[in-house]
């Protein structure tokens, strides 16, 4: 089959690809082809269409950035945006910058070779894309996690992992429902399957915080306000650590008297949603500090479970509050209290097998019509490593990451000349608003790709030494933090079996990086031209 030639192929129709995109196309007037495996866009919110599937980040933070004319038109009607609304924001971005022309549908890419000055790209269907550039913006959390239980494929009733939702839904009236996982994923789930399940059992490993997300509709008043001061917000966001529209607070927890504390924590508590994070600045940096958030959230779920060896158990939380991603939840906790819900803690009774009845636990079996799998993902490198990426003298990805993902700036590989990796290990991407990292990398993108340009120069590629050192920086600022306290997190790799150990996203914040990867710019443009 003969390829079709093109100056740069994008993998992914998710935010990250549809602005790389734009920026690519209509701003360096580069010929583009967008290739993504979906017959739709919108990356990850087209494939978790879970019960209860919305985003953690606050609605009029979760867009893009980049135009104003965008920000103006767009209303978003909740705190927190529901998928389908996130669904039509980026089907309305596609339609008003005119996407769809340059983007095929239907293409997963199995292979990408560089050779010849080239990158070849395959597709499951054979066809070939030739370019000068590679672009992955395949997303974080898009590889999903079905553990190997034994008996699975056994299973009579039917089973789904909430990241490969079915697109006409599950009908849960009437059925007994298992849930596997209490993740952000699970914790946003439970709830809403159990309104209309005949029962739902939730079987948790690890015990898991959550503080409400406190969703509301938006009052007219607000979305004013967002739209009127949407520089102020965006400088702000811009400035923090985690790309949020709210600062972390200077005051420390040992600063304060107990009873303070405690009203602090109540006021962050009824304000709900991931800025309970930002009460104070030492949170995730100090063991005892932070031991008191924890004690706060697990008062609050003893107060709120009824039954005491349900509270206990959920309340049986193993690692640092936030040391894993912090969920936010509509009702999790208040959920245990319905008659038709129980939990299972497999820490206590672990998962033998998956019997054709249901899932059976050193305790009991479980009888079961459907069971969901809210189990993660193979996080961060899964998406690229599935791809098949063979660099610079047949060096297959797989065998360059062997011992664990080795970036420059999370941007390029040693060895991928011409790869550009947006959101890839050993940047801030998971540990940010995700539209915030998103723009700033493809914006880092475009403008080294215009430099090249501009300057005859054909490639450009991470230095060996450049991206030890830094995995050695991201290292260092995982370690200034109780991140690695959660040793099973998926941040590093640890919900997979076989993976590497590695703490993979940057912790050192997304301000400091943006100006990281600003001095990395100024310097390469300064020796190239
Ligand atoms: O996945 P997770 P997720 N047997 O990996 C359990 C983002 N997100 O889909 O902790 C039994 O966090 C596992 O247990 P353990 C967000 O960044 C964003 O919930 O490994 N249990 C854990 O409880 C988030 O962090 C939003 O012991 C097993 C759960 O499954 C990321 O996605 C919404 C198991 C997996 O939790 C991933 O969240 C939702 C097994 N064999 C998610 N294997 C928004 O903002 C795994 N588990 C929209």
């Amino acid at each position: 089959m003969s390829a079709e030639a093109f100056d740069a192929v994008i993998v992914g129709a998710g935010f990250a690809g549809l602005y790389q995109l734009h920026c690519l196309r209509d701003r360096l007037g580069l010929s583009v082809q967008l290739l993504e495996a979906a017959d739709g866009v919108g990356g990850t919110w087209y494939w978790n269409r879970y019960p209860g599937a919305r985003c953690d980040s606050e609605s009029h933070s979760y867009c893009y950035g980049f135009s104003d004319a965008l920000q103006q038109e767009w209303e978003w009607s909740e705190r927190y945006p529901a998928q389908p609304e996130i669904m039509r924001y980026l089907n309305h971005v596609a339609d008003r910058f005119d996407l769809r022309r340059s983007i095929r549908f239907g293409a997963r890419v199995t292979g990408a070779r560089h050779a010849g000055g080239k990158w070849h790209v395959t597709t499951q269907s054979g066809e070939v894309f030739t370019a000068q550039f590679l672009i992955t913006a395949v997303g974080c959390l898009s590889s999903a996690n079905v553990p190997d239980i034994p008996g699975l494929a056994d299973f009579a009733g039917d089973w789904y992992h909430t990241g490969e939702w079915p697109h006409d839904g599950v009908d849960f009236a009437g059925k007994r429902v298992g849930m596997v996982g209490t993740g952000s994923t699970g914790i946003q789930a439970a709830p809403v399957i159990a309104e209309t399940a005949a029962d739902l059992t939730v079987f948790q490993r690890t015990a898991n915080y959550s503080v409400p997300a406190r969703n509301a509709p938006l009052t007219a008043e607000f979305q004013r306000w967002a739209k009127q001061h949407r520089t102020e917000i965006r400088r702000t966001m811009h400035a923090t650590p985690n790309g949020h529209p709210f600062t972390i607070s200077d005051r420390r927890v040992f600063d304060v008297t107990p009873e303070e504390r405690a009203i602090l924590y109540e006021a962050a508590w009824e304000k709900g949603g991931l800025q309970f994070r930002a009460t104070f600045q030492d949170l995730l940096a100090d063991k005892a500090a932070n031991d008191t958030a924890a004690e706060f959230i697990r008062s609050k779920i003893r107060a709120i479970v009824n039954d005491p060896a349900t509270a206990e158990a959920l309340a049986d939380i193993d690692h640092p509050y936030a040391a894993k991603r912090p969920p936010i939840d509509t009702n999790y906790f208040e959920t245990f209290n319905r008659a038709n819900v129980s939990l299972v803690n497999l820490r206590a009774t672990p998962i033998e097998r998956i019997l054709p009845e249901g899932v059976k636990t050193t305790a009991a079996t479980y009888p079961l019509d459907i069971i969901v799998f809210a189990t993660g993902f193979d996080a961060m490198t899964g998406p690229l490593l599935r791809m098949d990426i063979t660099g610079r003298d047949g060096l297959p990805l797989r065998d360059a990451w062997r011992a664990g993902p080795s970036t420059y700036l999370g941007l390029g590989i040693p060895g991928f000349p011409n790869l550009f990796t947006i959101t890839g290990p050993g940047s801030p991407s998971v540990l940010c608003n995700m539209p915030v990292a998103i723009e700033q990398h493809v914006e880092w993108i475009t403008d080294c790709i215009a430099h090249l340009r501009a300057h005859g120069l054909s490639a450009i590629e991470a230095d060996p030494d450049a991206a030890v050192t830094c995995g050695a920086h991201v290292n260092e600022a995982a370690n200034a933090t109780l991140l690695p306290m959660a040793g099973h997190s998926w941040y590093l790799g640890a919900n997979v079996p076989g993976k590497p150990r590695m703490f993979m996203p940057y912790a050192g914040g997304m301000a400091r990086y943006r100006g990281i990867c600003a001095e990395t710019a100024a310097r390469v443009t300064k020796d190239s031209g």
